[in-house]
């Protein structure tokens, strides 16, 4: 029985489940637009109230799921595992946190977020932006979705580097691996030594990289896994 350091990322396949849609998938998120023309600065300079809608709808449809047994699978790690388990999600849905998981990094941003462009300042924000509301750190009126479009750099990603360094155990779930940096994530844990494993629906863009990799529902792999391992490991 050992303790193992384990750095989980999760995609928008561990939320599809509980109904969330996924972005490559489908019936993907962007309906009729490739996600890499539209989740960008560009898109939102060009039409800010078309942006701003989709979030808000996003936002508002939160409301309305709730977490999947992987959700609930990972929370039940973390209380095992304590700060040997880190979270490391692209999703900007709160199902982790509603599950009962608080070590989770966003590295994409949060749904529940606005993003001041006047002050920089993150306010927890639970209504619609396309009003144009004031900052509540400085009252201008320029609030973003607090979410990282392409060509923006992702949240946390010098904690990420110091983590993945760390990690004994990589795994992904329900991520596609065609989005940079986190695709590039089961790489740098192997350099450093890690195991790697990949749960997902289908093979991802760099499954040849895990060491290991289970096709399946996040609702069935992850939860598997989870007693697989806590049956080898104790704290
Ligand atoms: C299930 C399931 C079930 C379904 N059970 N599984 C050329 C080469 C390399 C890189 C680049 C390049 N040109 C540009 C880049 C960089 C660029 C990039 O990667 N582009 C690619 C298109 C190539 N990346 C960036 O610009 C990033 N920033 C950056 O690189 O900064 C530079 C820098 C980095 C680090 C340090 C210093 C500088 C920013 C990327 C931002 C991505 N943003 C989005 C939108 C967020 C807001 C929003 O949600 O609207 O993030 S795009 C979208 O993709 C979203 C997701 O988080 C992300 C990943 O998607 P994900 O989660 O993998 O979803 P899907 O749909 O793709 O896959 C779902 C998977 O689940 C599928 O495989 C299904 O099979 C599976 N599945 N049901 C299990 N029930």
């Amino acid at each position: 029985m050992t303790r193992v350091k384990v750095v989980v990322l999760t995609g928008a396949g561990i939320s599809a489940e509980s109904g969330v849609p996924t972005f490559r998938d489908a019936d993907g998120l962007w309906e009729g637009h490739r996600v890499e023309d539209v989740a960008t600065p560009e898109a939102y300079e060009l039409s800010p109230t078309t942006v701003h809608r989709f979030y808000d709808a996003r936002r508002a449809a939160l409301r309305a799921v709730d977490p999947n047994p992987a959700h609930t699978a990972l929370a039940r790690l973390e209380r095992e595992l304590g700060d040997d388990l880190l979270v490391i999600t692209q999703n900007i849905d709160d199902l982790h946190e509603r599950a009962g998981s608080e070590r989770v990094l966003h590295m994409h941003g949060e749904l529940r977020s606005a993003l001041c462009r006047a002050c920089h300042g993150r306010h927890r924000w639970d209504h619609d932006l396309v009003d144009l509301p004031p900052c509540p750190g400085c009252g201008v009126t320029e609030l973003r979705p607090d979410v990282v479009w392409f060509g923006e750099i992702p949240y946390e990603m010098d904690r990420i580097a110091v983590e993945l360094a760390r990690a004994e155990l990589f795994v992904s779930i329900g991520t596609s691996g065609a989005v940079y940096p986190a695709a590039g994530f089961v790489r740098q844990a192997m350099r450093y030594g890690a195991r790697t494993l990949e749960l997902n629906l289908e093979p991802s863009e760099g499954t040849v990289w895990f060491h290991e990799a289970r096709h399946g529902r996040a609702g069935d792999l992850v939860p598997e896994w989870v007693s697989e391992l806590l049956s080898r490991v104790s704290r």
